[in-house]
């Protein structure tokens, strides 16, 4: 079923990023790809490019019709015993643009065709290689800017995800099979063959555990891919721009003794201890302002703190708690992830620490010094398992099996979808054919992530977000 959108020309890229580097590579795949890198490549003792010992380096002259372009290491790599199944050659050269477009143009001439982004990949899949969900983590795996989405992307690589997938469709198919022997049997009373209503309510209900334990996971999963919007807010002068230079690790925020120096909110992608994260320094929120430009960037403020994930909210603990300290608290209220720095405790503490806890409870507060750096390490410890907590509802570790795509997601709900309508048939007098039209879907849905039931127009959509030569 597959095979009908395979196609069986031989595509070429460059697969190492535009640019000059120490090294560039250049991949072709297809059936003919070794005949059509072949009048390009001089070998040792002028040994044919198809002689050479499968997936093993060899030097190489890389040459074109006139002059020789580079010296290189080639490597073929003959079907089925390649990246993505077929017949492929790579191509190691010096990193230089114009080596490898020359080097490209040359094989494009020769008969290749100039690979769509993905497709080196979409042909993995199609030939079998590896599933949809572990073909899609690839390009999660090339993007991952964190150690925890570099994790959740190679687990899903190595098939994590697609084992849980496939065990629960065998357990639906089984149910399935099991339902469709008694409606066919059912006008044969004397076959002894019918339905067991028991043990298939059993299964459902395993079943919609394990896809509901799933789609939580997307929460953290879309923490993963989106990172986690984390607002540092306070009253002005606090130190909240300081202690964003201190979590960058460089001056991104003006810092100045005045207070409402911040004017505009400020963006920054973070690592948050594996955690993708964005860190946004806010307008100090006060009660009132003359100033037209400080009071768009507090209404700014306002509505960053409603949209983030996470907050830091930063006390100055050689002051008093203040009136504006307090606004800053009812504002937190509503969020759950929100930790309290109470900053500059390099200086002597004036902060009262049962009124911290007054305004601030239940949220932990932590002596900091953003201009030291003390404490801080602490603090992002208890930011971060606060947003692991609250993504994930198995406490404080990471869930086994990470969902991080939306297309899973929305799969796995329309599984848990047809599973409801299934269960539901227990409650009124059970129609078998029902019951198994709503599990046939169940088992759809979940074929869609792995690519068992996939049309080509998701394969594109799918593979079309990959760089070239991927
Ligand atoms: N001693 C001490 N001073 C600090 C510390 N953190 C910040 N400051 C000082 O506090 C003042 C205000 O710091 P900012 O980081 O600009 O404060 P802010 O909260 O961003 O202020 P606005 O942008 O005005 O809202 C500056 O003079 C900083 O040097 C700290 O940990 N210790
Ligand atoms: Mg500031």
């Amino acid at each position: 079923m597959k095979s009908q959108y395979l196609q069986n020309d031989v595509i070429a890229a460059i697969a190492t990023p535009p640019g000059n580097g120490a090294i560039g590579i250049l991949r072709l795949s297809g059936h003919n790809s070794i005949q059509i890198a072949s009048p390009f490549l001089s070998l040792p003792e002028e040994k044919p490019l198809d002689s050479l010992p499968p997936q093993k380096l060899t030097r190489a002259v890389l040459r074109g019709p006139k002059s020789q372009i580079d010296h290189a290491l080639v490597a073929i790599f003959p079907a089925p015993h390649s990246y993505t199944g077929e017949e492929m050659v790579e191509i190691y050269c010096h990193g230089g643009s114009l080596i490898l477009q020359q080097a490209l143009e040359l094989f494009l001439q020769n008969g290749a065709r100039i690979a769509e982004p993905g497709e080196f990949t979409q042909r993995a899949f199609l030939n079998g290689k590896m599933d949809l969900a572990q073909a899609e983590s690839v390009a999660d795996l090339i993007q991952a800017q964190t150690e925890i989405s570099r994790q959740a992307a190679f687990s899903q690589l190595e098939g994590n995800l697609s084992k849980t997938i496939h065990s629960i469709r065998n357990q639906l198919l089984e149910t399935l099979a099991h339902i469709e022997v008694a409606i066919d049997h059912s006008d044969d009373p004397a076959s002894g063959i019918e339905i067991q209503s028991e043990k298939i309510r059993e299964m459902l209900s395993h079943a919609d555990k394990q896809i509901r334990k799933l789609i939580q996971s997307f929460q953290f999963g879309h923490l993963l891919k989106e990172g986690a919007r984390i607002a540092i807010v306070g009253k002005p002068n606090v130190g909240k721009s300081s202690l964003l230079n201190k979590l960058l690790k460089r001056d991104r925020a003006i810092v100045t003794v005045f207070p409402g120096t911040t004017r505009d909110t400020l963006e920054e992608g973070f690592d948050l201890l594996g955690l993708p994260a964005l860190l946004i320094d806010t307008a100090g929120i006060r009660n009132k302002t003359s100033d037209l430009v400080e009071g768009i960037g507090i209404e700014r403020t306002l509505r960053t703190i409603q949209s983030a994930d996470g907050l830091i909210v930063v006390l100055d603990s050689s002051q008093p708690i203040s009136q504006e300290d307090q606004n800053v608290a009812e504002l937190a209220k509503n969020k759950k992830q929100v930790v309290v720095a109470l900053n500059k405790s390099d200086l002597d503490r004036q902060i009262d620490l049962e009124k911290v806890t007054q305004f601030f409870s239940p949220f932990q507060s932590h002596p900091i010094s953003a201009s030291q750096g003390d404490g801080i390490e602490e603090l992002l410890r208890q930011l971060y398992s606060l947003l692991l907590a609250s993504q994930n509802g198995n406490g404080n570790s990471q869930p086994e099996v990470i969902v991080t795509s939306v297309r899973h997601k929305d799969c796995l709900l329309r599984c848990a979808q047809s599973l409801e309508r299934a269960s539901s048939f227990f409650q009124e007098e059970m129609l078998e054919e029902c019951l198994a039209v709503e599990i046939r879907d169940a088992v759809d849905s979940l074929g869609e992530i792995v690519g068992e039931t996939t049309t080509e127009e998701i394969l594109q959509t799918i593979f079309s977000k990959f760089c070239i030569g991927k």
